[in-house]
């Protein structure tokens, strides 16, 4: 994997999302705030990159620059994280739309490289969709996140670089056990990893029961790892998390037991490549 060292690890909290409301728990961050509050708690506990998505104050997502510049200043004035914006912001969006935050000059921007079913709703990332938002990435100087749901979004990907809108080392990571796409299994991942292109970064956000445990599987397999909100409500069985710093440091604790350290943002800056903050 390009520029860490095997016992590094870069842990990202995804402390928003787009679909997790206070009716399913009370943790999830709305205001600039509350999403501050727990970038700092997040990074205390070990996460070196906050994947983040903005809300209205009722709860509502949105990808509005201003929302997400409220949010990025009040994370910026209070912790060095690497931010990363959603560029796929919720079912439904227009990519007109999506591409908002990439106005608020982020370190980082997911690219989503396919369609999948999503829950029962379909996730739609046709190719002149992908490619139009590759190409403002790109234009906007900002390092794009690969985010692949299914096998062949690493083809799409391909065909992304083929045609220069991304370039190598790519940074990737699987999204594993969306419900209508493919799981969260350790054969999988396997296979996943085996597709990538040499000196590509990847990890791993697995949704629900299986987050932590393909976090464990990732740490083994020198890959890196994404926990938070966004992916998972539950520490335990039946025992919600308050809030994405708990599952951060869960996270921390299972990498670290497999030989891995969670790296600062100050050196997953240099192992992904960005400009230091
Ligand atoms: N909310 C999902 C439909 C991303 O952040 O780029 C898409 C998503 C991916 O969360
Ligand atoms: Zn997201």
């Amino acid at each position: 994997m390009s520029g860490a060292r095997p016992d590094e690890i870069i842990l990202t909290a995804a402390i928003v999302g787009a679909e997790v409301m206070r009716e399913q728990t009370p943790w999830v961050p709305y205001t600039a705030d509350e999403i501050a509050a727990e970038a700092v708690r997040c990074r205390d506990a070990g996460a070196a990159v906050i994947h983040l998505h903005a809300r209205e104050p009722d709860g509502r997502p949105t990808q509005s620059a201003e929302r997400f510049q409220e949010a990025i200043d009040a994370i910026r004035a209070r912790t060095d994280v690497v931010v990363q914006v959603s560029t796929g912001g919720a079912v439904g969006m227009t990519p007109e739309e999506r591409v908002g935050p990439l106005a608020c000059r982020p370190d980082m921007a997911t690219l989503n490289c396919g369609t999948i079913n999503f829950g029962d709703e379909i996730f739609e990332n046709a190719r002149p969709v992908m490619r139009r938002i590759a190409e403002l990435i790109q234009k906007a100087g900002v390092v794009p996140e690969l985010e692949l749901y299914e096998v062949g979004h690493i083809d799409n990907a391909m065909a992304l670089a083929k045609d220069g809108l991304i370039a190598a080392p790519f940074h990737v990571q699987f999204v594993l056990g969306v419900p209508g796409a493919i799981g969260a299994r350790p054969e999988v991942l396997r296979f996943l990893v085996s597709q990538l292109p040499p000196q590509s970064t990847w990890g791993v956000a697995a949704v629900g029961r299986h987050q932590m445990p393909m976090a464990e599987l990732a740490a083994e397999l020198g890959g890196f790892v994404r926990v938070g909100l966004e992916d998972n409500v539950y520490l335990d069985k039946g025992v919600l998390a308050e809030g994405s710093a708990p599952l951060v440091d869960r996270a921390s604790k299972l990498v670290r037991a497999k030989g891995r350290t969670p790296v600062t943002p100050t050196r997953a800056r240099e192992i992904l490549g960005l400009p230091s903050g």
